[in-house]
């Protein structure tokens, strides 16, 4: 038995749990999985029953809890320091963590509009979702982070910052709402957006989503 367990929302809705499990993912360890089904009565009291904080993703390591997903990620790179978590260079660790904390603290049209399933697709929807300003804008921000990120570190690979790194994760439940709705991308945005929807990890966890009994009106 693993010393580590996530609690997790939904895999098909929860983007949050998609960002801590991807992390958790990455490093190889061993863990336990407990979900909690979302927007149910007794959904708070059960997140409440592992993480003080009331939310999704936590890890919990023997009786220690760590919650949220950028904390999540700076644990899991301490402790697993040759797991990739953060880029080795520090000027791409540095624009990793800055792109990483802006996908954290923003991004609330695409949040609003076109909510994370993972086991749908509604093409109508996105395009609906991007004739409103808010909603282009925050699609041609995370577009434009995208571009630099490559641009500026990405040439060893297909990720942002060419291997997998944090910003890949903090950023995949941006990517499964681009690939559901429909969102046009050019070419090398939609080659990234090829690259997270085909790796293991993604494909596992859709699986699983799509395994769930739960249904929740997102409309
Ligand atoms: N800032 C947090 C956000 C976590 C979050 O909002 N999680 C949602 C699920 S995606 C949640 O726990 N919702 C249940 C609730 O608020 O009762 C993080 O980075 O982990």
């Amino acid at each position: 038995m693993s010393d580590l367990t996530i609690v997790l929302g939904n895999k098909r809705y929860s983007s949050w749990s998609l960002r801590g499990w991807l992390l958790l993912k990455q490093t190889g360890a061993a863990f336990d999985e407990i979900v909690i089904p979302l927007d149910q009565p007794q959904t708070k009291r059960d997140i409440l029953s592992h993480n003080p904080a009331g939310k999704v993703p936590v890890i919990k390591v023997g009786d220690a809890v760590v919650w949220d997903s950028l904390a999540i990620a700076e644990y899991l790179h301490e402790r697993f320091p040759e797991a990739g978590i953060w880029p080795k260079d520090t000027g791409a660790r540095a624009l990793a963590r800055c792109v990483s904390a802006e996908m954290h603290a923003g991004f609330a049209a695409v949040r609003a509009h076109i909510p994370m399933d993972v086991c749908i697709q509604d093409a109508a929807r996105g395009k609906r979702a991007l004739a409103e300003p808010p909603v282009a804008a925050d699609v041609d921000r995370v577009v434009a982070i995208w571009d630099d990120c490559q641009a500026r570190y990405g040439s060893g690979g297909n990720f942002l910052f060419g291997d997998w790194c944090a910003a890949d994760a903090m950023y995949a439940p941006v990517v499964t709402r681009f690939a559901t709705y429909a969102v046009p991308l050019q070419g090398p945005m939609a080659a990234y957006r090829d690259a997270v929807m085909a790796t293991p990890a993604m494909a596992e966890w859709i699986a699983a989503a799509q395994a769930e009994t739960w249904v929740i009106d997102q409309a």
